[in-house]
């Protein structure tokens, strides 16, 4: 199963929160009796259905398996998208994330219109709210407990209760339905909140891979049913992320739009992300595949790379990505360098969701954490250049390429 990553609502690009408003939107709009719709999945969790978990065994596992439900609603309507995170847990932050914050937004028309992550619908009519001074107030306070929780719990259930008091002050914090169990599902916010609370669950994990608990295993997670069945699931089911299809970017970074020659430079000095990262993917997004077949290699501190510069044994050479020119439908193909790093996965998806007929998209993927390693990790910089080269060697310009946008993933 491919994986797909979850992302800090502050990463996603301007087409994929267009997506996901736009996603969630129609979600609102489908009857309570749609088990796709708002209506339903907002109503699992307190009123009317009360089938929360908040304490043990389940707290974890019941909202690990709710959020999987609520992300594969998003999917049916738009699978290019993955459930974002709220991540009010890394250092201190006011208010709720930028996208969350205002009532409206103006839409790919240009035109105003509600922003379906300020307010949902609330079962009698009307919509959510959240406290009134919701912009000015503080979480940091939250964040260096739910640290506290990731660097000192020893075991599942200590784990557990000790996310369980910041997961809470969140909740309560942001106030209006967030502050009740039987309404918060009702904001959209709640998921955002408890994806993050379901990642931090996972970066415990990969510090900690031990199984769960027998009770939590073996408890039965009412209403989540297997396919087509009236069984339902138990805890085991939703132990690890990874069967489940997602991981999480805990680190991300947007690069401005660059074209191919320009310097761009990253920095991980606030974030101490290289030493404990499984992969760091470089995702190159684009709408077309250029006409003519193209190598890029990607440089990491060589601010002087062209297509003179060697790229066997270059320990600045973080990759290449091959373009086989004139195909609509070619595949990508990224070769990290040196040959010893993991393979890396692109691929192209087009047609997906609302993206208009004929307009298709490139995703292009090289695992560049080897080279990070090696370059990156005393200074906490990295400066990143990218080297386009026509099949005979030659420099190739910028206009052959259309990168929209250019993101680090770290997990
Ligand atoms: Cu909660």
């Amino acid at each position: 199963m491919a994986i797909r990553y979850r992302r800090n609502i502050n990463c996603l690009g301007s087409d994929a929160l267009h997506d996901l408003r736009e996603a969630l939107a129609q979600m609102f709009t489908l009857p309570a009796s749609d088990e796709h719709s708002f209506a339903a999945l907002a109503g699992l969790h307190g009123s009317p259905g009360n089938y929360c978990r908040h304490g043990a065994p389940g707290f974890l596992t019941w909202h690990r398996a709710y959020m999987h439900a609520f992300e594969r609603a998003l999917r049916c309507i738009d699978s290019s998208i993955t459930l974002p995170f709220w991540d009010w847990s890394s250092g201190p932050t006011t208010g709720v994330p930028a996208a969350c914050a205002s009532p409206t937004y103006v839409n790919r028309s240009g035109a105003t219109v509600p922003n379906p992550l300020f307010a949902g619908p609330l079962p009698g009519g009307g919509f959510t709210a959240r406290r009134a001074d919701i912009a000015t107030t503080t979480f940091g306070d939250i964040a260096t407990a739910a640290q506290g929780a990731l660097a000192t719990s020893l075991d599942f259930n200590s784990f557990q209760s000790a996310l369980n008091g910041p997961h809470g002050s969140v909740h309560v914090r942001t106030g209006g339905q967030m502050g009740s169990v039987a309404f918060a599902g009702y904001d959209p916010l709640f998921y955002l909140h408890h994806c993050n609370v379901d990642r931090l669950w996972a970066r415990w994990q990969a510090s900690h891979p031990v199984g769960l608990p027998a009770a939590e295993a073996g408890f039965l997670l009412d209403p989540f049913r297997l396919p087509y069945s009236t069984t339902l699931r138990p805890g085991s089911d939703f132990a690890t992320t990874d069967p489940l299809g997602y991981r999480y970017a805990n680190f991300c970074f947007v690069l401005p739009p660059i074209l191919v020659w320009e310097l761009a430079t990253i920095d991980f000095s606030r974030h101490r992300v290289l030493d404990e990262a499984r992969s760091a993917r470089l995702v190159l997004r684009s709408t077309a595949m250029p006409k003519l077949s193209a190598e890029l290699r990607v440089f990491i501190d060589d601010p002087d790379a062209n297509e003179a510069t060697p790229v066997a044994d270059n320990p600045n050479l973080a990759g290449t990505i091959g373009l086989f020119g004139m195909a609509a439908h070619s595949h990508a193909k990224g070769t990290p360098a040196p040959a010893a790093a993991a393979v890396a996965a692109p691929h192209g998806h087009g047609g997906d969701g609302s993206a208009a007929a004929g307009e298709e998209r490139f995703e292009l993927e090289l695992e560049i954490a080897p080279a990070l390693r090696r370059l990156a990790a005393k200074t906490g910089m990295a400066a990143l250049k990218i080297v386009a080269v026509d099949s005979d060697g030659r420099a190739m310009s910028p206009e052959h390429f259309d990168l929209q946008a250019i993101e680090l993933l770290v997990d």
